[in-house]
């Protein structure tokens, strides 16, 4: 017996010796360095994740009684979801973003999947078209604004379409869109390219097209044939209305072309950690047999999602239905997505004004101006990083301040902090609208 054994090797290096390490994620890895720092009274500015003015994490009431109702129901169980989710959950959230009278919804023209969120949906859906979009023959390339949310970055080539290419947005003078470097860039793209576009509350700039600029952008995504992809991430965080948030999106859809949709309910239900998302893929109005072409469009969402997580979780969209499906609870849920929103336009008026007395030198009216959950504050990075050893105050290298981060009580320690940063580092950075490689 003994004989047959196989002797003790030698210690052996593992094969994943050599594993070099990844970069941190400049959000999340921002987030793990703040929990990390045991210096009383930190302050996290860096993930968008609403707070209360105590600073906690904020579960909405109409969520919370939605799932105390959800664990009492003795019918709830935890079966398998469907690959493409719940489709009650598929339906209320396509009518969430394209409206209750959405002529393509009544066509049938709209296929819409549940997604881990919306990182999962923008994932799903950019997989969907590196596999099937073909308008000039070979796979389309992908824009992305600069700035913008830095994930947009990875998804890009992730899912196999090689690295995102980028458009003009932010004139960094006015701190608003520069729409006619933007509609340059648009001009400039070979036909059947993605444009990724902000539906609202633009990240991290805070500023959004107008309704007019909305209506020039369309005007060129149908002359040289793009197909929009319309990150919704903030829907209801932007004017605090949810149908005002959604007008970008439904102009373009009222325009009867191709679209596609990712949503998220992370930020406006509160649901980060739930991943609850959607993805829609709207159909041009003139589709023939559009049936047949929405069931094979779905059969192909679904190829995607079996091999990725084979279904999505299902408490987020039992609770994201039992919001939107009941009128009493969505009224709820309207009320307090205003107050949310009207807290962080509490804090953009407190910050400004504290900069303002403390004479923190520079014009912080952006502050104010800027929609959404972040200030784009133009500090540099070197002054957030000061900010950070200093001060211990968080918030990404780009000097976005997440809003929802700061405080009644916390507003003079930030504003005394970045007149400090401001008047003692010497900013070596390009201006805002040139830092989106730091990100
Ligand atoms: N799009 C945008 C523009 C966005 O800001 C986020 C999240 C997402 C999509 C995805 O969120 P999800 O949780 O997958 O639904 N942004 C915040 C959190 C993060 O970086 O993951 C942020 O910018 O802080």
């Amino acid at each position: 017996m003994a004989a047959t054994m196989t002797a003790p090797a030698k210690a052996a290096t593992s094969v994943f010796a050599g594993v070099p390490e990844a970069p941190p994620d400049p959000i999340l890895g921002l987030n793990s360095a703040f929990l990390a720092d045991e210096t009383p009274g930190k302050i996290s500015l860096g993930v968008g994740a609403f707070r209360t003015d105590e600073g906690k994490p904020y579960v909405l009431p109409v969520v919370k009684r939605v799932e105390q109702q959800l664990a009492a129901d003795p019918a709830t169980n935890h079966e398998y979801l469907p690959i493409d989710g719940l489709p009650a959950f598929q339906k209320l959230s396509a009518e969430l973003i394209l409206g209750k009278d959405c002529t393509a919804m009544n066509e049938g023209r709209v296929v819409t999947s549940q997604a881990l969120s919306g990182t999962g949906a923008l994932r799903v859906g950019i997989t969907f078209l590196a596999r099937f979009l073909r308008t000039s023959g070979s796979p389309p390339a992908v824009y992305i604004p600069t700035p913008t949310w830095s994930n947009h970055r990875n998804i890009v080539p992730d899912a196999g379409l090689g690295d995102a290419r980028t458009y003009r947005y932010l004139d960094a003078t006015s701190g608003g869109v520069d729409i006619t470097s933007m509609l340059a860039d648009l001009s400039d793209a070979p036909k059947g390219s993605v444009i990724v576009l902000h539906g609202c509350a633009h990240n991290p700039t805070g500023a959004d097209p107008s309704p007019a600029q909305w209506k020039e952008i369309l005007t060129v995504v149908r002359e040289r044939g793009l197909l929009p992809f319309f990150d919704n991430a903030y829907q209801g965080f932007a004017s605090g209305d949810l149908d005002a948030d959604a007008a970008s999106v439904r102009l373009f859809a009222d325009a009867g072309i191709d679209m596609v949709l990712s949503q998220s309910f992370a930020k406006n239900m509160g649901l980060y950690g739930q991943r609850i998302g959607a993805l829609s893929v709207v159909l041009a109005a003139g589709t023939p047999d559009v049936a047949v072409a929405a069931k094979a469009v779905r059969s192909q969402l679904k190829a995607v999602v079996r091999p990725m997580y084979s279904s999505p979780p299902a408490h987020g969209a039992r609770i994201a239905v039992g919001v939107l499906g009941d009128s009493a609870n969505y009224a709820e849920w309207k009320k307090e997505l205003a107050g949310m929103a009207g807290r962080i336009g509490d804090m953009r008026t407190a910050l400004k004004a504290a900069l303002d007395a403390n004479g923190t030198p520079g014009d912080w009216s952006r502050i104010v101006n800027q929609i959404g959950m972040f200030s784009y504050t133009g500090l540099s990075a070197q002054q957030v990083a000061y900010l950070r050893t200093k001060h211990h105050i968080y918030m990404t290298s780009n000097g976005r301040i997440s809003m929802a981060g700061l405080t009644t009580s916390t507003v003079q320690q930030v504003a005394d902090a970045m007149k400090d940063a401001v008047e003692n580092v010497v900013k070596q950075d390009a201006p805002v609208s040139g830092v989106q490689s730091r990100l």
